[in-house]
C-alpha cells in the first residue's frame, strides 16, 4: 500500500540522517527522544500532528510523491487510534514501541 511504502522511505532516511538519528534506536527510544522527534513534526506546538504537518516534513526531506495530501491523509488514518483525525503524542508514541 502506498503509505505503508511511504513510512518505510521514511524510515530509511531518517536512519540515514544524523539529524533524526534517534529514530534508530526505536526500541530503546526513551519518552524526551520521542518528544523531540514528535516537535520536528509539530512544528506549531499544538500538541498533534495532522496531515498538513506530515506533508512539510516530507516535503523538507524531498518526498514529494509522499508528500501528497492525500498519502498523508491515509497515514493519519492508518495511525489514528481514536479517529479525531489527527496524531497526538501517545498515537505518535506507539509507532516506536
Ligand atoms: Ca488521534
Amino acid at each position: 500500500m502506498i503509505y505503508t511504502t511511504g513510512l518505510t522511505i521514511l524510515q530509511e532516511r531518517l536512519d540515514s540522517n544524523d539529524i533524526f538519528d534517534l529514530f534508530g534506536k526505536e526500541l530503546e527510544a526513551k519518552e524526551q527522544d520521542i518528544k523531540e522527534a514528535f516537535d520536528v513534526f509539530d512544528e506549531n506546538k499544538y500538541g498533534f500532528i495532522d496531515e498538513r504537518d506530515l506533508q512539510r516534513v516530507f516535503c523538507a526531506m524531498g518526498l514529494k510523491e509522499v508528500a501528497e495530501l492525500d498519502n498523508c491523509n491515509k497515514m493519519i488514518m492508518a495511525f489514528d487510534e481514536n479517529r479525531d483525525g489527527r496524531i497526538d503524542f501517545w498515537e505518535f508514541v506507539k509507532l516506536f514501541i
